[in-house]
């Protein structure tokens, strides 16, 4: 059963592709109240009750005893006292009694923080549709949410293959060395990123000549070596007169403007930039149709960045500042002067003011940005998803995006942000992938080994026995930190073991996921779905059932050889290394099962199968037809 009940007059968001018609606000089944502009309500949370949902973001699969606000953020670090990450997914579920909040600005969800009993939420503004969902299971109430936004995007095969990242590769020779390092390693490959420096002074849908010379053959080229080059898009645009891109959207009036009708400026990568409101259907065709410039050179895949929006100064914002140092200039300053001045720098990056000074045209009319600052990033990937769907049919595009919101599912992936090199995180990735699939996010995963700070070697093999599971399986690190593709470290080979039994995996791999996507069921779900009786299994937050036969549980400690694991009933516990593999069946309890540094732990079910294929470098070598099954 869906209930929806509407208040005032909701900004249209597209996260509902048809909505069934609203009913009596009076039968509305939680306690709730306006309140200086907001709607409040809250649920009553009973002892064992368990709290899913809210898609990316902090802390576990269960939300309960924490706040978290809907408000994409760019916010590098992602520890266990932030309330944000990138994306707003304003799902959420009391055991199977699930709702969906579609407002684009801020919610605040204290799930138990204040009152251990209770969970209050907060909707930032009384405009808004709240769609309550009632299930007799969990599962069943996301696949009836599921059906209600639509189906999830399904990238193309080869997007299941290995993807190496790095900000940045910087020219054609360092993508070569990468390219070369992969093959003498003999490790399996498919993708290779390109950064922002690929660009021209960081300008989108622009070639940096002298880094990539005759980019378009070299493209092909890669193509034929069965490599696809993916690069970056920022979604701000460098203002630069000349660049035609810029000329065009200041022209045709594209970018969001101040109060004054202003374009609005910022600062990010590109120096100056415009942010192209892509709120308006005009804005989103334009700017999709841009993508061209580098389709039309044979690229196949995109990610979106940038798209909170991130904003490291606005031009105002700046000046402000700046005046203020001058006017302290040769004045003896206190302490409360000097921490007011440091702060007013410190604090110039994605301000509340700037967004707040940030206007949209919704219908002609202007409209703060604060109103639908969650939906930003996702119109900026729903921009470039549209056009690929017109131009090229489904499931050709590789594309996903840092922020998102729920509609975005439809035509791209996500990936979870700028995370870091820490054991904490690679359970961090594992808790955020059934949340991720109970909003419709399918296609999705984390910078795996880590993008900030450097990472170890045993840290980079750990994160990959995760990544060997998650769709997009993608290594990524950050500027400056230590070189993390896996042939700089000691024995590739090991490496190699674990990147093959993901191309082992990918028929099996690949078969769950498009089923996942056609039923609206998940890739990924919390024990307690599954076991809903088994008071183990349902607080467990260190382990995943993975479609209708598996269950995986990494390690993510640091020198250990393997972990304690829970299986809620008899499984065998296979440990797949290239195409070795070991077997032990174990009866339903807790053991501890070993796992080397060069193997990937999965448990099968009593009786089910899957199959394996051989290796092979690149996904389109791939031989799907010819497989041995493993059982459990
Ligand atoms: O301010 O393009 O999350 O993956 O490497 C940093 C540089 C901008 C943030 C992305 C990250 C990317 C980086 N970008």
């Amino acid at each position: 059963m869906i209930q929806r009940f509407t208040m005032g007059q909701p900004i249209e968001t597209e996260a509902v592709p048809q909505k069934p018609a609203a009913v009596d606000f009076a039968s509305f089944p939680y306690p709730c109240r306006v309140e200086n502009g907001c709607f409040i309500f809250t649920l009553t949370l009973e002892k064992d009750d368990i709290v899913y949902g809210l898609g990316e973001a902090p802390r576990g699969i269960n939300k309960r005893g924490w706040i978290y606000q809907s408000y994409c953020s760019d916010d590098p670090f992602h520890t266990e006292t932030k309330q944000s990450l990138y994306a707003a997914h304003n799902f959420l579920m009391q055991n199977s009694d699930g709702l969906f909040i579609d407002f684009p600005a801020r919610i605040v969800w204290d799930i138990g923080y204040t009152k251990t009993d209770t969970a209050e939420i907060r909707v930032e503004g009384a405009d808004f549709d709240i769609y309550v969902i009632r299930q007799d299971t969990p599962a069943e109430t996301v696949r009836e949410f599921r059906s209600l936004i639509g189906k999830s995007y399904i990238p193309p095969l080869w997007a299941f293959g290995f993807q190496q990242s790095r900000w940045s590769y910087h020219n054609r020779d360092a993508v070569e060395g990468v390219i070369q390092g992969y093959e003498a390693a003999d490790i399996p490959l498919d993708c290779v990123y390109l950064d922002i420096d690929y660009m021209e002074r960081y300008k989108d849908f622009t070639i940096n000549k002298e880094a990539f010379p005759d980019f378009e053959n070299y493209v092909r080229e890669k193509r034929a070596q069965g490599i696809h080059l993916i690069p970056i898009i920022d979604a701000g645009v460098k203002k630069e007169d000349g660049y035609s891109v810029y000329e065009e959207g200041r022209e045709k009036g594209y970018f969001c403007k101040t109060a004054d009708g202003k374009d609005f400026e910022g600062g990010v990568w590109p120096g100056i930039v415009g942010f192209p409101d892509f709120l308006r259907k005009e804005v989103r065709e334009w700017f999709g149709a841009k993508y061209r410039f580098l389709t039309d050179m044979g690229i196949d895949g995109f990610w979106n960045d940038m798209n909170e929006p991130a904003i490291f100064y606005s031009v105002q914002g700046l000046q402000n500042a700046l005046d203020k140092a001058a006017s302290l200039k040769g004045e003896s300053l206190d302490l409360s002067k000097f921490f007011n001045l440091k702060d007013t720098f410190m604090g110039l990056s994605n301000r509340q003011e700037d967004y707040a000074s940030i206007y949209h045209l919704i219908g002609g009319k202007p409209v703060n940005h604060q109103k639908v600052h969650n939906i930003y990033g996702a119109s900026m990937t729903k921009a470039a998803g549209e056009y690929f769907e017109k131009a090229f049919g489904k499931e050709k595009i590789l594309m996903f995006s840092r922020a998102s919101y729920i509609g975005a599912h439809r035509s791209s992936g996500i990936w979870f942000g700028d995370n870091h090199s820490w054991w904490s995180h690679i359970l961090l990735c594992l808790r955020m992938l059934p949340s991720a699939n109970m909003c419709g996010f399918l296609y999705c995963g984390a910078d795996l080994g880590g993008f900030n700070e450097n990472a170890t070697r045993d840290l980079v093999l750990r994160f990959l026995a995760l990544g060997v599971f998650t769709p997009l399986m993608r290594n990524h690190s950050a500027l400056g930190t230590r070189d993390q593709e896996c042939y700089r470290f000691e024995n590739p080979e090991d490496f190699r073991d674990i990147v093959q039994v993901r191309y082992r995996l990918i028929p099996y791999l690949y078969s769950t996921f498009r089923r996942a996507s056609d039923n609206n069921e998940m890739i990924f779900r919390p024990l307690s779905f599954d076991y809903p009786d088994d008071k183990i299994a349902r607080e467990c937050e260190t382990q995943l059932m993975l479609g209708d036969e598996c269950m995986i549980a990494p390690v993510y400690e640091q020198n250990v050889g393997g972990r304690y694991v829970y299986l809620p009933e008899d499984m065998t516990y296979f440990r797949l290394s290239g195409e070795r593999i070991k077997s032990q069946p174990l009866g339903k309890g807790v053991h501890y099962v070993d796992a080397a540094l060069n193997e990937v732990p999965l448990f099968l079910k009593k009786g089910r199968s899957i199959p394996l294929c051989k290796p092979a470098l690149r996904t389109a070598e791939l031989d799907f037809e010819n497989t041995e099954m493993i059982t459990g």
